[in-house]
């Protein structure tokens, strides 16, 4: 399908530009992310990246990683990146993205961080002006011992309505890679929001361990389209 060959355009067009030999590489995590490491696990095993060094941002990842035969380490081992590659659930004009819809945005994060480089692959639909255009909550990571007053406190700081991400294919919520679960705040869509000091509010906030926001961190987006253009921004 269209959609699918797009985020295949996206994470080939970004690794063929960003990915080296030798590259120290963070990998995201997400279905357009399952693409780049179907091309990293091409290019290695072709031997045009030896030396490839590849830190998961979740469990999914690390067994598409080891699946593939990739070389897997980890933030004690290689704790600074020289490049990170992920997905996002939207990505706005001053390259704000709301990740998190795969419940992965705490290691995402981190893994970021640890990143000289940042790069987001995605298909058009994440396209947006502003965050909400297309994409109406943001994600957050919480301890479960703090889960019910977060969900109370959110909508009383920013309004909109909070919840706990219930699980599809188990009884109760969904428990992320690092034991905790996920609030899905449904932001109010009034236009300008501050996302800086929201971010700054919920991370200040106790349970909170961090959200889906990601401002001012991303050097270059490639967005691919359904006739097969990749466009890049930075
Ligand atoms: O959960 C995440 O942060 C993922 O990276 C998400 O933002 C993108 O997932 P997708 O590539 O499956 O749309």
């Amino acid at each position: 399908p269209p959609i699918e060959k797009a985020k295949r355009d996206a994470a080939y067009a970004c690794a063929k530009k960003h990915v080296y030999p030798g590259c120290k590489l963070g990998v995201g995590s997400g279905s357009t992310v399952k693409y780049l490491v179907e091309y990293l696990e091409h290019a290695y095993k072709a031997g045009s990246l030896n030396d490839l060094v590849c830190v998961p941002t979740s469990f999914m990842t690390k067994k598409w990683l080891v699946d593939s035969g990739l070389p897997v380490s980890d933030l004690d081992i290689t704790p600074v990146l020289d490049v990170c590659i992920d997905g996002a659930d939207e990505v706005d004009a001053d390259l704000t993205c709301i990740k998190g819809g795969g419940g992965c945005l705490a290691r995402e994060k981190i893994v970021q961080h640890a990143s000289k480089k940042f790069l987001v692959i995605a298909d058009h639909t994440k396209e947006a002006v502003s965050l909400g255009d297309r994409y109406q909550y943001l994600p957050i990571e919480v301890l479960p011992f703090a889960s019910t007053p977060v969900c109370l406190e959110i909508p009383r700081l920013f309004g909109g309505t909070a919840g706990l991400r219930m699980a599809a294919k188990k009884a109760g919520p969904v428990i992320t890679d690092n034991g905790s679960y996920i609030v899905d705040w449904v932001f109010p869509k009034q236009k300008k929001m501050d996302w800086k000091a929201i971010q700054t509010k919920l991370a200040d906030t106790p349970g909170i361990v961090d959200t889906g926001l990601f401002i001012d961190v991303v050097d270059e987006v490639f967005f691919a389209y359904a006739d097969g253009s990749v466009k890049t921004v930075v």
